[in-house]
């Protein structure tokens, strides 16, 4: 057929236990949620995508039920009967009638895409533009809250050569405690590890002004998303005077905001991700705006499963500079897989193999077990 449309759009939530809870400042995670979407076209191919969240409605906007009952009742409708082959009309039709919904969009698009990467025969890093790079660094997040849980974790991470650099989730203990729990961490690495923090907005400026002072000072080599994401002038004050790199994360939840920070001079690093931004595509362009800025970049995740993951990493292999790496882990996080070859992680890297669309399966055994009824 050489029109295909889009026939139909499927969504399920899917809920798959983690390996260990994971302690976020705003939730702890004992399993994750995800919004799994299939794209029917006319010509019989399909496409998937996933739009997931953190902790329900305590990470962003959209939770999983939400984000369900939104593709189903307005945005799937609007795209029935498209062109499946034209991303740009499609999602162009979807910011028309939805504002925001960054989330359900990002999975919509993924989805577009793994379609027509499949039409063509093409990965979605090829669809995008070619990939630069076929693997990407993976950093894992320490988060058992737990200080000598979290050293042996990192031992164990290194020793198998799967991470080197380690991400701690801080910001819901007394400062000082959470202080003392990284400069530990980061004395029995070393320099063997990069450390990082991520306080995801749980502290004020007050705290952040000594905090940024005594983590730079004992080695940790970034800083995520330290205050709120509403105080920008607290962000450019921060961002002059601590001596470790601020990151963006919560500050960027759409491309107009990447441009705001840039323009004020709010951050030194920006996290990207796709489900912040709109999509694969959608996330490019908050890239091209930090390029532009001589802001550094690292590729976010919301703990994705392996759909969402090769998502963001398909984008992700396109950009020129990568300064800080990724951390697309979000698979090695559950204990369940739903595709039919889970992606490749070795050597401190995930593997991304160009076979066509994201190059992912569903397993539909699996998928029928963990599916929320
Ligand atoms: C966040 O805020 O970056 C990413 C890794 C992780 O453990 O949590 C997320 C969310
Ligand atoms: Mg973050």
């Amino acid at each position: 057929m050489s029109n295909p449309v889009i026939q139909r759009v499927d969504t399920l939530i899917v809920d798959l236990p983690t390996i260990r809870p994971h302690k976020l400042a705003m939730h702890t995670m004992q399993q994750q949620t995800l919004v799994i979407i299939r794209l029917h076209c006319s010509d019989g191919v399909e496409g998937i995508g996933e739009a997931t969240t953190i902790g329900g409605l305590a990470y962003g906007y959209e939770s999983p039920e939400g984000i369900k009952a939104n593709i189903d009742r307005y945005l799937a409708p609007a795209l029935i009967g498209l062109p499946a082959g034209n991303v740009n009309a499609a999602m162009l039709r979807l910011d028309l009638i939805a504002k925001g919904n960054t989330f359900a969009k990002s999975g919509l698009e993924s989805a577009l895409l793994d379609a027509q990467g499949k039409r063509l025969g093409l990965a979605v890093s090829e669809l995008l533009g070619g990939r630069v790079r076929d693997s990407l660094e993976v950093a894992w997040t320490l988060a058992s809250g737990d200080t000598a849980r979290d050293i042996a974790e990192a031992e164990h991470m290194l020793e198998i050569r799967r991470h080197r650099l380690f991400k701690l989730k801080i910001g819901a203990n007394p400062l000082q405690q959470d202080l003392d729990h990284v400069i530990a961490i980061k004395r029995e690495l070393g320099d063997r590890a990069s450390v990082r923090v991520d306080v995801n907005q749980y502290w004020d400026e007050s705290q952040a002004i000594r905090a940024c002072q005594v983590l730079g000072d004992n080695g940790v080599d970034l800083i995520e998303q330290p205050i709120s994401r509403i105080n920008r002038a607290g962000q450019v004050r921060l961002n002059q005077r601590s001596p470790a790199p601020i990151m963006a994360d919560e500050s960027i939840e759409s491309v107009d905001d990447a441009l705001q920070l840039a323009a004020t001079g709010a951050a030194s690093v920006f996290a990207l991700k796709i489900a912040k931004n709109g999509g694969p595509r959608a996330v490019l362009r908050t890239a091209q705006i930090a390029e532009a800025a001589g802001i550094a970049l690292y590729g976010g995740t919301m703990l994705e499963g392996s759909v969402g993951t090769l998502a963001s990493a398909h984008a992700f292999l396109t950009l020129r500079q990568l300064t800080w790496g990724t951390e697309l882990f979000g698979p090695l996080l559950l204990t369940e897989e739903i595709v039919t070859e889970a992606p490749q992680y070795r050597d401190f890297a995930l593997h991304v193999p160009a076979t066509p669309g994201l190059g992912l399966t569903l397993d539909e055994t699996r998928l029928a077990r963990f599916a929320r009824r």
